[in-house]
């Protein structure tokens, strides 16, 4: 009689673990924000404290993706990231989540601000 019991506890136990652990995994994957500028992207990594400039476009132009987000002074200040003309994807981190997100290209010009979450 206690060995069942304790089985089932044992498998609600789990199921009630691995609920929390995919309501936890969910938001930060579906929360990423993009910003396009042609085939140059900006979007946000590491629950919006991160944020990724991609040059995808070999034309002589570098990007650089900006980040805005609050500082506990009550500032807008913006976390700006460059990238050019290589195979790799440029990134930095904040301590404060970033709000708005965009990329911009040399000479060319940005994308509109694009809300993040
Ligand atoms: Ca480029
Ligand atoms: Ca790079």
């Amino acid at each position: 009689m206690e060995n069942p019991l304790k089985k089932t506890g044992k498998v609600l136990s789990l199921t009630a673990g691995m609920v929390l652990a995919s309501a936890f995994v969910a938001p930060s994957a579906s929360a990423a924000a993009f910003a396009y500028h042609g085939y140059d992207v900006a979007y946000t990594s590491y629950y919006d404290r991160g944020l990724v400039a991609c040059d995808k476009e070999k034309d002589g132009n570098y990007v650089y993706a900006e980040g805005r987000y609050w500082h506990p002074s009550n500032q807008v200040m913006v976390l700006r990231v460059d990238d050019g003309e290589d195979e790799h994807c440029d990134n930095d981190y904040i301590t404060y989540p970033i709000y708005q997100i965009r990329i911009c290209e040399s000479r060319v010009g940005c994308s509109p601000w694009r809300q993040v979450s």
